[in-house]
């Protein structure tokens, strides 16, 4: 049985209970359980906040865990990264306020930073041989320079929006992060295959999101053409119709290239076309 480390509530619950469903484990989580036994599979759910995570998979609480690389970054825990899981991502990134006469790094000498990672920023620091004065805090790191308890942060980038809303400017990313899958560093024979297992599954719903199945009927006539136009995993699949100057078609397409695509398959005699979602590929 395995035992799985996840965010209890907040931005990376969601889409981990969601990838842990595609994969046929679900679990009805309790708003006050700290462990829950998943249906359909031999697994616990252990829902700790995420910055426990890294040292509950360091010590084997949990076999492994689903956790933001930041944290595990941070922690500088003794686990095995075994897969990027596609979602959540972010980046860490110094930002100074607007108005900073910033050059470079060196503008970071003798200041105060202030962030909820001293660790990673610390470690940056020295790499760069600046000086700095780290003041760590939790939560609203960004607000910091307005009130003026320090000079500039260090903190989490999405949209950035959040730092244009107060003034800053991003002036160096130090982490690209994601959710990643860790685990424990001395998994047992037994549990490791458990672990294998998951991962073919994880694998195969991280390659068919944004894929879809395309389905169409072609003129046999433009058969060269259409597979100019269409990527497929190996080459599409060209079936005969009842008429013979027919062929039907099928192919993965990236969700991204997909209507670009449709109309030049259209353009050149492209007819009764069908779009499926696809759930997983198996390789
Ligand atoms: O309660 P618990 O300790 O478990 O959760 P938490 O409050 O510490 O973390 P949570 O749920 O906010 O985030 C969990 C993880 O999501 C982080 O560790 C990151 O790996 C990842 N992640 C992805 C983010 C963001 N995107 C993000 N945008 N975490 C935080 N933010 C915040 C950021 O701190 C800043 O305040 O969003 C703001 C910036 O967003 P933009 O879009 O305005 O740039
Ligand atoms: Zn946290």
């Amino acid at each position: 049985m395995l035992r799985i480390a996840i965010q209890a509530k907040g931005r990376l619950n969601e889409k981990t209970m969601s990838l842990l469903a595609d994969a046929g484990i679900s679990a009805s989580v309790g708003s006050r359980s700290l462990i829950a036994h998943a249906k359909g599979a031999d697994v616990d759910l252990l829902l700790l906040r995420d910055d426990d995570i890294p040292q509950a998979v360091a010590m084997g609480t949990a076999d492994i865990g689903i956790v933001g690389l930041n944290e595990v970054e941070e922690k500088n825990a003794n686990v095995e990264r075994v897969m990027d899981l596609g979602f959540g991502g972010c980046r860490i990134s110094l930002a100074v306020p607007r108005e900073a006469d910033y050059k470079g790094l060196e503008w970071f000498n003798g200041k105060r930073i202030a962030t909820s990672y001293p660790a990673i920023l610390s470690r940056f620091l020295d790499k760069n041989g600046i000086k700095a004065k780290i003041h760590t805090i939790t939560g609203s790191v960004e607000i910091a320079p307005a009130i003026g308890m320090a000079d500039a942060i260090f903190d989490i980038v999405s949209s950035g929006g959040t730092l244009v809303q107060n003034g800053l400017v991003e002036v160096e990313s130090v982490l690209e992060s994601q959710a990643v899958l860790i685990a424990t560093p001395e998994l047992s024979e037994e549990k490791r295959e458990e672990l294998d297992n998951l991962c073919f599954r994880f694998r195969s719903i991280i390659e068919s999101r944004g894929m879809k199945y395309v389905l169409l009927n072609l003129p046999k006539s433009s058969l060269d053409k259409a597979l100019t136009i269409l990527p497929s995993m190996k080459s599409p699949t060209v079936l005969h119709l009842a008429d013979p100057d027919w062929l039907s078609i099928h192919a993965v397409i990236p969700e991204s290239q997909l209507w670009e695509r449709i109309s030049r398959l259209k353009a050149i005699g492209a007819e009764d076309i069908l779009v499926l979602v696809l759930e997983n590929i198996v390789k």
